[in-house]
């Protein structure tokens, strides 16, 4: 029996949680995970505890009964953390963490050191949902469940196309297909569609980037007087990193979006041998060696004269080899 099984069996009652801002894969684990124990655990309470979760998301079983804040101090047995690389990142749902008789952590950031009782971690898994399905018993996931765990890793695969995706991905999603899992529903909708003010920033912040270190770096950046004008939120510019990372000729793309004035969320991609998680490390942040992420402050000015010397110093390395 595994740790999670383990850590499940002897709680009667669960809070699940994850990072804040949840995307596809953290969605889809925590879903996973309230699935899973509701349909095989009926004499166990799990609650959901994240931000609000993006519309695209609220098909998944589950999704009405996930809490957005917390109502009072309950002490949970067991509190289960996915997806999320420090404790830090649960805010604001910290004292879930902190006051629960148990904690464990299931995670595939490379940045993940370990803050919790129990600790599985595996960068190697493209999403945490992924490994998830390894955790759990196969014939015990119900269409439900299998729904939450395919959508986190159409996500963090960028629906199978990052480098991520191996054998064992495949493989695991061709079982969750085999469970009546609607592929195209899924992909479409929650991957490829998008709103019309969606597209819009997308083009905005595609015609403000410029190319920089012999256009080996593209950045772009949105202020919030931008967002405000185009009426949207962070939730809605989830893919132009991703537009402005398939430039020809860049391997490293930078995007910022201005949470409030003069703090800027920071994405960064690379394509082929940059670690940005090295860089997004320095400024207090982390993720993954090909996508990784940091707050920082400044005027997007700032922010790229900080960035530079350690991507140029990357860049350089390859090029002297
Ligand atoms: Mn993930």
């Amino acid at each position: 029996m595994n740790a999670f099984i383990r850590a499940v069996e002897q709680a009667k009652h669960i809070a699940v949680t994850g990072h804040i801002r949840p995307d596809g894969d953290c969605v889809g684990a925590c879903l996973g995970v309230y699935n899973y124990i509701q349909d095989n655990y009926p004499d166990k309470s799990v609650d959901v505890y994240l931000e609000p979760i993006q519309k695209e998301f609220h098909f998944l079983n589950g999704c009405s009964y996930v809490k957005n804040q917390l109502e009072e101090e309950i002490k949970y047995d067991l509190c289960i953390i996915l997806d999320c690389s420090e404790a830090s990142r649960i805010q604001p749902f910290l004292p879930l963490y902190e006051n629960a008789g148990e904690t464990i952590c299931i995670d595939h950031h490379i940045s993940n050191h370990g803050f919790c009782d129990n600790d599985i971690v595996d960068p190697g898994a493209s999403a945490t949902c992924q490994l998830l399905y390894l955790l759990m018993e196969d014939e015990l996931i119900t269409l439900a469940c299998a729904e939450c765990l395919y959508t986190g890793i159409v996500h963090d695969t960028g629906v199978f196309k990052h480098s991520n995706t191996t054998k064992e991905t495949m493989c695991i999603a061709g079982e969750l297909i085999e469970k009546g899992v609607n592929t195209s529903h899924i992909i479409d909708d929650t991957f490829y569609r998008k709103t019309y003010a969606q597209n819009q920033i997308l083009g905005y912040a595609l015609l403000e980037s410029a190319l920089i270190l012999d256009e080996k770096v593209i950045y772009s950046f949105v202020t919030k007087k931008w967002q405000d004008l185009y009426g949207v939120t962070s939730a809605d510019m989830g893919g132009i990193i991703d537009q402005l990372r398939i430039t020809e000729g860049v391997e490293v793309a930078i995007f910022g979006y201005e949470l409030q004035p003069c703090e800027f969320k920071i994405s960064m991609r690379s394509n082929d041998y940059v670690d940005v998680s090295k860089i997004a490390a320095i400024f207090g942040g982390g993720g993954h060696i090909k996508a990784a992420g940091c707050t920082m402050n400044g005027t997007s000015r700032d922010i790229i004269n900080n960035l530079l010397p350690y991507i140029e110093k990357q860049l350089k390395v390859e090029s002297d080899c």
